[in-house]
């Protein structure tokens, strides 16, 4: 009868009960979770999305919302009882309008970041929001797990490039707060429940987002480096030398470039000699490429740096990045890895590191480290070869988040919680603040249909 219905309202090119084009929904990126749905729908509006949740809802039926199901924590994916609907919001990818004056776009759920960072860019605007997957990961998806990426130290996370929202609620009802406004003191921001709660509180349908102009001339540089402690001087002392041009800033250790030059032989480092860490940095620096090479010339000479490469044009630069962007998919075709997605404060970036080799030593002697991330952020992507589903892996994940916490960090940093993390998430946060986020998702899905299984 349900699935009568939900046939119904999306029309015959807005669902799939067919196994092999629904096999990719039911697998998450990294191959951990799989699961099963009897359908899988994908509707092209927001009244469409509203109508199938509430049937849903009539129903007592679960929904999974899915956009690029690119999660690093199975959060988009089924469970395996084969009674979830998994919504996709893929075809609802238009760009509703571009403010130019306003500086925002309200576009759809489903529009892959990468096409509207390329419509910004078509109207001289930055959307700043950039991350490796961006070519096939979803606005509702970046918003839903309040995504980071590469331009965090610049621009912070979605949440702070988020404007409006337009999202549907447990019952079908759709809240429209898609203002465009940059101060707006009337009542609850509403959006703000939404971001970040990974598909347990509502589907977000479409957004308003934040805009900056292009930042012009961009350059890219890859910095050789003695200890990841360097990494965090360079910063400190670039950042007082050129000021707030520093658009990101990512930590790489050897071992890591190691992987990725094994995955994608042409992408070898190019430098004489092997280090131990690398930074990839790009800064927009009014005063040219020239000023910035003095920079860094003078970084190496006060032994901040070992080394440094300045990417001449687009090309060199985009080749950089390159290596930078493949590193979890290289992590994926080495094998299985537990993944911790960790912060710390930016000032003990260099302990925790100290601390986790130690904790590694005792638990999981020759377990290779594959650490890599957004150290201005202070988040690193502590990753371990190791079977995530053995019991010496959870052993080091438990003693890997105990450190970050006991550090003042985070055992999730960006990647939100999803099923990987449920767990943890009741063990690192108090009884008071699970206590409020219970009475939250009770009052905003009291038949626990939206994302059951996730995050709480
Ligand atoms: P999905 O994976 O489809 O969904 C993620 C969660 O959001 C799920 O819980 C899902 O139910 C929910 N959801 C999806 N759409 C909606 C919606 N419209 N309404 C409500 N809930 C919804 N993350 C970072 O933060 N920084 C990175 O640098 C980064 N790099 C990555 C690189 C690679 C190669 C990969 C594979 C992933 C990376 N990620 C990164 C992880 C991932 O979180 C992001 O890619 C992205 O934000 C997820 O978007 P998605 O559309 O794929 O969402
Ligand atoms: C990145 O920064 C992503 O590349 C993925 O957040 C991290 O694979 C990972 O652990
Ligand atoms: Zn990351």
């Amino acid at each position: 009868m349900l699935i009568k219905q939900l046939k119904a309202i999306v029309g015959p090119k807005g669902w799939t009960s067919d196994p092999a084009a629904m096999a990719p929904s039911l697998v998450d990126w990294r191959g951990a979770f799989h699961g099963a749905a009897p359908i899988i729908v994908s509707p092209a509006s927001t009244e469409e999305v509203a109508a199938v949740v509430g049937a849903c809802a009539a129903a007592g039926v679960a929904i999974v919302p899915q956009g690029g199901n690119t999660s690093m924590c199975g959060g988009a994916v089924p469970d395996e009882s084969g009674s979830q609907i998994v919504l996709r919001l893929g075809r609802m990818n238009k760009i509703r309008a571009l403010d130019v004056e306003n500086f925002s776009i309200e576009v759809e759920a489903g529009c892959i970041l990468e096409h509207v960072q390329q419509a910004a860019k078509k109207a001289n605007r930055l959307f700043a929001l950039s991350l490796g997957a961006e070519g096939s990961c979803q606005i509702g998806g970046n918003l839903a797990t309040n995504a980071g990426g590469i331009n965090v130290i610049r621009y912070g996370t979605a949440r702070a490039q988020t404007l409006g929202l337009e999202a549907v609620l447990a019952d079908g009802t759709v809240v429209n707060s898609l203002r465009s406004l940059r101060k707006d003191t009337a009542g609850y921001d509403l959006k703000q429940l939404f971001i970040g709660s990974e598909g347990t509180l509502g589907i977000i349908t479409a957004a308003t987002l934040k805009l900056f102009p292009d930042p012009g001339l961009r350059t890219t540089a890859l910095i050789a480096i003695e200890s990841s402690g360097a990494a965090v001087k360079l910063l400190s002392h670039l950042r007082g030398s050129i000021g707030d041009s520093i658009e990101a800033f990512e930590l790489i250790s050897g071992f890591v470039f190691g992987l990725v030059e094994k995955h994608l032989p042409a992408s070898v480092p190019p430098f004489a000699s092997e280090y131990p860490w690398y930074v990839l940095t790009d800064i927009t620096c009014g005063e040219g490429t020239e000023h910035l090479e003095q920079v860094l010339q003078g970084t190496v000479e006060a032994g901040l740096a070992c080394d440094a490469i300045i990417a001449k044009n687009e090309a060199e630069s985009a080749a950089l990045w390159r290596i930078r962007h493949s590193i979890a998919e290289a992590e994926r075709a080495a094998g299985k890895a537990l993944k911790h997605d960790i912060s710390v404060p930016v000032s003990r970036i260099e302990e925790f590191l100290q601390r986790g080799d130690q904790l590694l030593a005792t638990l999981a002697p020759g377990s290779p480290l594959i650490a890599f991330g957004h150290v201005g952020d202070g988040n690193l992507h502590y990753n371990v070869a190791m079977d995530p589903g053995s019991e010496q892996g959870a052993q080091v994940t438990t003693a890997i988040y105990a450190l970050a916490t006991e550090m003042g960090g985070s055992f999730s940093a960006e990647h939100g919680v999803g099923q990987a993390k449920r767990d943890y998430l009741r063990q690192y946060r108090s009884a008071s603040e699970i206590e409020l986020m219970q009475t939250l998702k009770h009052a905003l899905d009291p038949l626990n249909i939206l994302n059951p299984g996730k995050v709480i």
